[in-house]
């Protein structure tokens, strides 16, 4: 009976170091540990689009230090800029009678008016100066067609001309982008849907990402994401 009986108290208390060791593991695996086939994708962090700049992204520069950080959590780490021709189609400048923020009709659809940025060459266009990825492997550029604007680093605004970034991915062995920068709303959103479409796992890491906030496009940008399999993590969620 006695033998029993410790048995029984034995038996309990290894459940309860057992259910103790679970949860541990639990909040251990709670954390997103990156591989070889993950890539971090930094989207436009240019002097444009930070303090000073010509479309200076509210409080931008604080994802600078943050997405440093982050960098050296990843063994592949590419980086976009917005890179436009003078006279960009984008731009309101370009567009008599518009003003940034205007929207228009294009043949490929509505375009937001915005003023000049980033111009190929420009000071504007150089990335943010304290940003600190020497490890980064590719820098792509996008915008570069007059008549086309590419918020997504893969795909241009006419839905067809491709980037070739899926490409590079595929050939490299990503299957996962955790995707950061500016703005949250435009180029790192429509960046990590385009991922989706490509096939990978996309993450957008909220807070090294900050939105230009136009008209409710921060919002309305998160609940496309959410829907197209988009996943919202803090960089805290990083092992
Ligand atoms: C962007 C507006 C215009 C961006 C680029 O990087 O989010 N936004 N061009
Ligand atoms: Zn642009």
């Amino acid at each position: 009976m006695s033998v029993l009986l410790n048995r029984r108290r034995m038996l309990g208390m290894s459940v309860v170091a057992l259910s103790g060791l679970a949860s541990l593991r639990a909040s251990a695996q709670s954390k997103i540990a990156t591989s070889k086939s993950d890539a971090l994708i930094v989207v436009d962090v240019q002097r444009c689009f930070t303090k000073g700049g010509s479309l200076a992204v509210p409080d931008g520069d604080a994802v600078v230090p943050l997405i440093n950080t982050i960098a050296k959590k990843f063994a592949n780490v590419v980086l976009t800029q917005d890179w436009h021709t003078p006279g960009h189609v984008s731009f309101a400048s370009s567009h008599p009678g518009k003003k940034p923020f205007d929207v228009i009709d294009l043949p490929y659809g509505k375009q937001v008016l915005w003023p000049d940025h980033c111009v190929q060459g420009t000071e504007g266009a150089g990335l943010h100066p304290d940003l600190a990825i020497p490890h980064a492997q590719l820098v792509i550029r996008k915008g570069y067609n007059k008549d086309v604007d590419s918020y997504s680093a893969f795909l241009e605004a006419d839905s067809k001309t491709t980037t070739g970034l899926g490409g590079y991915l595929k050939t490299r062995g990503i299957k996962r982008v955790f995707v950061c920068g500016l703005a949250t709303d435009f180029c790192v959103a429509w960046t990590a849907q385009d991922a989706r479409k490509e096939g990978l796992e996309a993450l957008v890491i909220e807070d090294a990402a900050r939105g230009i906030d136009a008209q409710g496009s921060l919002a309305a940008a998160w609940t496309k994401m959410l829907a197209a399999g988009v996943k919202r993590i803090k960089s805290a969620d990083l092992a």
